[in-house]
């Protein structure tokens, strides 16, 4: 964990073209991303829910979210971005969550303004709605009170592509919550090309920097990306868990086909990979400083 993770946050967004963020469900993952290169976390309610096997869906609790955003920080010393959903509940809820999430070291926190409880973004047909615009406001305030670090960031997520409410909509929202003093504007969609998201960058008037999930339209490159000019912030929502699902579920096939673990072995990394990525040397180092 960096003593200042909101800082380092801050700064990247201030100084680097693009800060480009994965998705992690534990430490282990957020470990993998950090060695990747990646700037930061995302500490993914999607992810987390998944590897509980739950749907996306606010059915786990706000500790049990905490707690893995709390692993991750604790692994890796680049920036954990918290998805804190809909901030669990009401205002008096998002000031609870703020408190808990910036003690537990994150950078930022991202807050949508669905209703609470909410459905997962990207499912077809997904129950999406949006809270009122002044309630909404009322939580990015409630937000901004909590925080006692002025570098903690708080990035307001705006639904109204997702909800299918449209262009208009999703500009007057994006306004309204950089008016209330939300540090950074998210715009999620769940359109199959970017088109719709380069028109409300490519529209926008926000000061604040703009931010991207492009899960759904992967053709968006960072060079694309840049090349809007206003995005500052892209996470790559979901990738750490897919990639999971991938490995394992081609791994544990070979075995059941194989009834060995003979062709496996070969394919999976090292044990010793393993041991490594435990930081099992730092443990036998203070083994032989302290063991008496
Ligand atoms: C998440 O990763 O939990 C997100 C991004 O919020 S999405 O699943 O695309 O809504
Ligand atoms: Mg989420």
């Amino acid at each position: 964990m960096t003593a200042n993770a909101a800082a380092v946050l801050k700064r990247s967004l201030r100084d680097k073209p693009l800060t480009a963020i994965i998705g992690a469900h534990n430490a282990l993952s957020a470990r993998l991303a950090e060695q990747a290169g990646f700037d930061g976390i995302w500490a993914s309610g999607f992810e987390l829910s998944a590897a509980y096997g739950v749907p996306d869906a606010s059915l786990l609790t706000m500790t049990q979210h905490l707690e893995a955003a709390r692993a991750m920080a604790e692994a890796v010393s680049v920036p954990i971005v918290a998805d804190i959903d809909t901030g669990f509940g009401n205002a008096v809820n998002v000031i609870h969550a703020i408190e808990r999430y910036e003690a537990a070291g994150m950078a930022a926190v991202v807050i949508e303004d669905k209703l609470f409880p909410k459905d997962t973004s990207l499912l077809a047909g997904g129950r999406q709605e949006l809270v009122r615009i002044e309630e909404f406001e009322g939580k990015i305030q409630a937000a901004l009170a909590a925080r006692r670090n002025p570098d903690f960031l708080i990035v307001a997520r705006v639904e109204a592509l997702i909800a299918g409410a449209g262009q208009a909509e999703a500009k007057l929202r994006a306004e309204r919550y950089e008016a209330a003093g939300a540090d950074a504007i998210l715009i999620h969609s769940k359109s199959r090309t970017p088109a719709e998201v380069v028109e409300f960058v490519t529209k926008s008037d926000l000061k604040v920097p703009i931010v991207l999930v492009p899960t759904a339209y992967p053709e968006l490159t960072e060079e694309a990306i840049i090349a809007l000019g206003k995005v500052k912030l892209v996470i790559y929502g979901n990738h750490g868990i897919r990639a999971a699902v991938t490995g394992m579920q081609e791994a544990f096939r070979q075995i059941r086909a194989d009834r060995g673990i003979h062709n496996v072995d070969k394919q999976i990394v090292s044990v010793e990979r393993i041991f490594e990525l435990q930081n099992v040397a730092l443990m036998k180092k203070r083994e032989k400083n302290f063991l008496r």
